[in-house]
């Protein structure tokens, strides 16, 4: 239990608190909801949880809009519900990683109001602000994710203020040595409340230049392809800076004394995430994981598995990766790499089995061990910002949030005993966890499997990986390979189509049904 490198390998359970278990009936989850439950998330064979945001905020962005880092939002409970909640994970074994917003945050934090009061507060620099260009316009062409130019007008200060995301969430400046400063003390904060580590919100955003020089290239983009018109900018100077390593090792010389603390940083996409994962996490004294959204996408084929694995390989020397399929903000990966038809629990099932037999540390997402798909929503239940302003181009990321479902008697899913702030899915609650529970053939029994088999074999925890060859009929659905750690090896094979394939390995064949997975030694 004390091992400091316990992070390698490890798999950690993201619980989104709004949507896991409401204990008050506010149709809001909250830390007490979350406390009753860690005995399933511990059953589950898992080594840790990730929190999404539970801090003071305006919710603009359910919670990744902070306006207090040091407090939790009374919709969530208190700072005595947070000591008894990581009192009671730490007794069953589960580490606590809480999320951490450095990036931005809300226009209602203290920091900001001072900082947009005036030119010349103290704070006047904790944000990114700019005069606008003579005509008025922006400074840059730079674009926010969710929309748009992401800088907005500020009557006040008369200047533009920087904001990545939402016009709600300014981003703070990372160059200002206060800033960072102030910053670093909320993260010791929690270290001295004893969390085990953190999840750090868009590490790639920390940083931007400070000559403000626009992004290229900037095509001309129609108005109904805005999500395009952010992926077709280079983004090498909103994002992504050189300055970023500097400041990761600062974060990783706290963490140092708090021996047994980890960080897990989200890179997000572009073409060079890997290889930033792999310089992030590398050399020992940054980040410990990373993620990317390679394999959050649409992507869903043997060789996008095996190329994308294997560039980070080639590039990481001592970086460790950190892979997930799902998370709060992408569409559930069964609806997302298959329609919701035929044999979607074979697929789930060969879904679990891929991801858990990587090498790196894994994230799962609530109800993903249920096998849920992705809800389907009206128009008028949707309240994600990002999809309302999108939509229909978009719809928004509601869909994954969309309550856990315990108990497949209750209309609710057992999640609340009043009205929940999402609907739930009466789609998802013949896979609550009380219907699948007992069930030997359940995909929840099949992901206890594979935790436990994936704990107790350190080849898949700790070992290399190696590619191996050919399949037939089809050699391109099939990604097969050897983990090896200390002399003891495990041969994986899954079958990523429907149809039926014979791996040949050496002088065996391996007959792999459609979807079919193949675990040395796991049945
Ligand atoms: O996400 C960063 C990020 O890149 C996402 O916005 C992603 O591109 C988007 O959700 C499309 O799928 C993090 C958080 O995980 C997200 O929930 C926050 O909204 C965002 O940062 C801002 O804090
Ligand atoms: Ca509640």
């Amino acid at each position: 239990p004390h091992d400091p490198d316990w992070w390698r390998g490890a798999v950690i359970y993201e619980i989104y608190p709004r949507s896991f278990q409401d204990s008050n009936g506010d149709g809001i989850g909250d830390l007490r909801g979350i406390t009753d439950r860690l005995g399933y998330v511990a059953d589950l064979g898992v080594d840790a949880i990730w929190l999404a945001p539970f801090f003071m905020s305006p919710q603009k962005d359910f919670g990744y809009d902070i306006s207090d880092y040091c407090n939790i939002d009374p919709a969530y409970g208190t700072l005595a519900d947070f000591d008894a909640l990581m009192a009671e994970a730490h007794r069953l074994g589960l580490k606590v990683m809480i999320d951490q917003v450095l990036s931005h945050s809300s226009d209602r934090h203290p920091w900001f109001v001072e900082s947009r009061s005036s030119r010349d507060n103290p704070k006047a620099d904790w944000y990114v602000w700019s005069d606008p260009q003579p005509d008025g316009s922006p400074p840059n062409n730079w674009l926010s994710v969710f929309g748009g130019s992401s800088w907005h007008w500020d009557s006040r200060r008369r200047q533009y203020y920087l904001h990545n995301f939402l016009t709600e969430q300014p981003d703070l400046n990372f160059h200002n040595e206060e800033t960072v400063g102030a910053l670093l003390d909320t993260v010791k904060f929690w270290l001295d409340r004893g969390v085990d580590g953190f999840r750090l919100d868009t590490t790639n955003f920390y940083f931007h230049d400070t000559a403000l020089r626009s992004n290229p290239p900037d095509p001309a983009v129609p108005d109904n392809k805005r999500i395009e018109a952010y992926n077709w900018q280079d983004h090498r100077y909103d994002k992504n800076r050189p300055e970023t390593p500097g400041f990761l090792r600062r974060l990783r010389a706290l963490l140092d004394l708090y021996p047994g603390s980890a960080t897990v940083g989200e890179i997000g996409h572009g073409p060079r995430s890997l290889d930033l994962m792999a310089e992030y996490t590398g050399g020992g004294d940054k980040l410990n994981m990373a993620y990317t959204f390679d394999f959050l996408g649409a992507a869903f084929s043997a060789d996008h598995f095996r190329s994308h694995i294997a560039r980070f390989e080639e590039v990481a020397v001592d970086g460790w990766p950190c892979w997930a399929f799902s998370n709060h903000d992408v569409v559930r990966h069964v609806s997302r790499w298959r329609s919701h038809a035929a044999d979607d629990l074979g697929f789930a099932k060969l879904t679990a089995a891929l991801l858990l037999s990587l090498r790196g540390s894994i994230c799962l997402y609530q109800g993903e061990e249920l096998g849920l798909h992705e809800a389907e929503l009206a128009y008028q239940d949707l309240v994600d910002p990002y999809g309302l302003r999108l939509w229909p181009e978009f719809k928004g990321r509601d869909g994954c949030r969309t309550p856990m479902v315990w108990d497949c008697g209750s209309s609710t899913g057992g999640f609340t005993g009043g009205r929940p702030w999402l609907p739930v899915s009466a789609a998802h609650l013949g896979r609550a966890v009380n219907a699948q529970d007992t069930d030997a053939g359940s995909i929840l029994n099949y992901y206890r499997r594979l935790l436990r088999f994936r704990s107790e074999h350190p080849a898949l925890v700790k070992g290399d990986i190696s590619f191996l060859g050919n399949a037939s009929p089809e050699p391109g659905e099939v990604f097969a390979f050897v983990r090896r750690y200390q002399g003891s090896e495990i041969l994986c094979a899954f079958n990523l189509s429907g149809e039926p394939a014979t791996f040949r390995n050496g002088g065996e064949d391996i007959r792999l049904a459609g979807h079919g997975v193949h675990i040395g030694g796991f049945v």
